[in-house]
Order: C-alpha cells, then sequence, then structure tokens
C-alpha cells in the first residue's frame, strides 16, 4: 500500500493505493520411511525350527532418510522397547531401497497363528518424517505341532565272507528318517554278537546333525583275530551314547549284518 501511513499526500484516488500477490508455503521435503514387503520363506513352521525371513525398508518420501534402525518382534508392535532383532538401515534416497534377513526361533512359540512385526526407524525415531503413521507392517504365520527326528541305520555294506585275523572293513547309513525335526550330532556304535551300549562297544562313529531325509554313510573297521570260525552278527546302533537325540522311536535304531569267519587254511 503507497502512502499507508496517516495519509501524507492528498490524492485524485485514494482508492487504489493497495495491490497484493499470492503466494502458497509448499511442505519442505521430508523422508517417509515405510516397510514395503516381508517375506517369510514358510507360512507354516514346525515348533522348534527357525523361521527364515526377509523385508525391505524404502524411502517414499520426498527427502533422502538418514541412517537408522529397522526392528522386528512377533506377537507384538515394535517400538524403541518392544523388538526381538533389529538392523541398521543405510541413508536412503528418495525411492531407495534396502532389503534385510531376519530369523525368528519357534520353540517358545505356541502351536497356532502368530504375527511378525517389522517397523522402520522403530529406534529413537531417528528420522524426522512426512507420515509417522506407515512405519509398521505385517504378516501372519503358523506354528504347527512339532514332529520329532528319528535316526535309524537304513544300510550296512560289508564283505560276507572274511579270513580269521584280516579286517572286515564296513560301511554304514545313519538316516533321520523322520520327517520332522533336524536331530543334532550323535553317536553311531558297534559291537560283535550283541547290540552295544554306552559301556560296551567295539568301536563308534561321530554322526553329524541330519535334517528330515538326510544321511550321512559312515566307516569303520573290525579286527576279526579274537573271533572263532563260523557266523558272526555286527550290530550297528545309531545314538548308542549318552541317547543325544531324543526321537520318535527309540527302538528301531540298531541295524546288523551277518558274516562269515572263515578258518585262514581253508
Ligand atoms: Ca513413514
Ligand atoms: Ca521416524
Ligand atoms: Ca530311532
Ligand atoms: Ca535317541
Amino acid at each position: 500500500m503507497a502512502d499507508y501511513w496517516n495519509n501524507l499526500v492528498g490524492e485524485s484516488n485514494e482508492a487504489n493505493n493497495v495491490q497484493s500477490v499470492t503466494f502458497t508455503v509448499t511442505a519442505a521435503p521430508q523422508a517417509d520411511l515405510e516397510v514395503a514387503s516381508i517375506t517369510p520363506a514358510a507360512t507354516s513352521i514346525m515348533k522348534g525350527a527357525v523361521l527364515n525371513f526377509s523385508y525391505t525398508i524404502e524411502n517414499d518420501g520426498t527427502a533422502g532418510a538418514a541412517a537408522n534402525w529397522s526392528g522386528f518382534m512377533v506377537d507384538h508392535q515394535v517400538d524403541s522397547t518392544h523388538y526381538q532383532g533389529f538392523n541398521q538401515t543405510n541413508a536412503l534416497p528418495v525411492g531407495g531401497t534396502q532389503t534385510f534377513t531376519g530369523t525368528i526361533d519357534t520353540s517358545t512359540l505356541e502351536v497356532g497363528e502368530h504375527t511378525l512385526h517389522v517397523a522402520a526407524d522403530y529406534w529413537n525415531n531417528i528420522v524426522g518424517e512426512s507420515n509417522e503413521a506407515n512405519n509398521g507392517l505385517s504378516v501372519t504365520f503358523n506354528v504347527t505341532a512339532p514332529v520329532p527326528p528319528d535316526l535309524a541305520v537304513t544300510s550296512i555294506t560289508a564283505a560276507t565272507t572274511v579270513a580269521q585275523g584280516d579286517t572286515l572293513d564296513f560301511s554304514y547309513v545313519v538316516k533321520n528318517i523322520g520327517d520332522g525335526l533336524p536331530a543334532g550330532t550323535s553317536w553311531a556304535g558297534f559291537r560283535i554278537d550283541q547290540a552295544p551300549d554306552q559301556s560296551n562297544y567295539a568301536g563308534f562313529n561321530q554322526t553329524n546333525g541330519l535334517s528330515a531325509g538326510g544321511t550321512q554313510t559312515l566307516s569303520n573297521s573290525i579286527d576279526t583275530s579274537h573271533l572263532s570260525v563260523g557266523e558272526h552278527t555286527l550290530y550297528v546302533m545309531t545314538d548308542y551314547w549318552n541317547n543325544m537325540v531324543t526321537e520318535g522311536n527309540e527302538s528301531n535304531n540298531v541295524r546288523t549284518f551277518t558274516f562269515n569267519v572263515t578258518d585262514l587254511f581253508t
């Protein structure tokens, strides 16, 4: 407005002294972090197994985001004091994404449906965002009743005849014949003419952890110099020592193989 103060100038037109322009205040560009997706390796998992998953953090805003933390938790929204795991998210440009992996131990979860929550910038709200209310995403998964492992010796391979005093070499296959959880490491033992037990055995092999259907071939040998001429039986027993693997069936762990010791001179 011209001559706005005290009308110091008498004018022919006092009504045309004002002009205006309009302008719009726009929001400053801001980041907007979101969890774009969560991908579990399976939506149904046996209790005791590990659930692997991946998730992707995206900056869907109009300004870059500084580095921050994403977190996850089962059956509870994620915040600074509620999380089971976390990953550091790099600084992300507009439209930038970063994918992470995580694991959930299901051994402490009840059988039934559960929810995996993931949140972007969950810890201490490091990034000021245009929308702080869209940082969480969740997926459901099902925990099924556990099926224990079941170890068995599924075959024994050796010569059926050995001369007294010679070494009988043999191999055998230990298999987790269960359709469920993996078996941890254990020991297989063997003995001649009787089943081995924890304190009576001729020898042993360590068995690796075996997932359902997994096998391991082991080999060993027997000195026959103290065996009588005639028929003998090799007993091989999986998990013979300290019952290290709790199995669905503990009574199928022994397999036998019959062989003949012959006189050296026949
Ligand atoms: Ca956000
Ligand atoms: Ca934030
Ligand atoms: Ca068994
Ligand atoms: Ca066992």
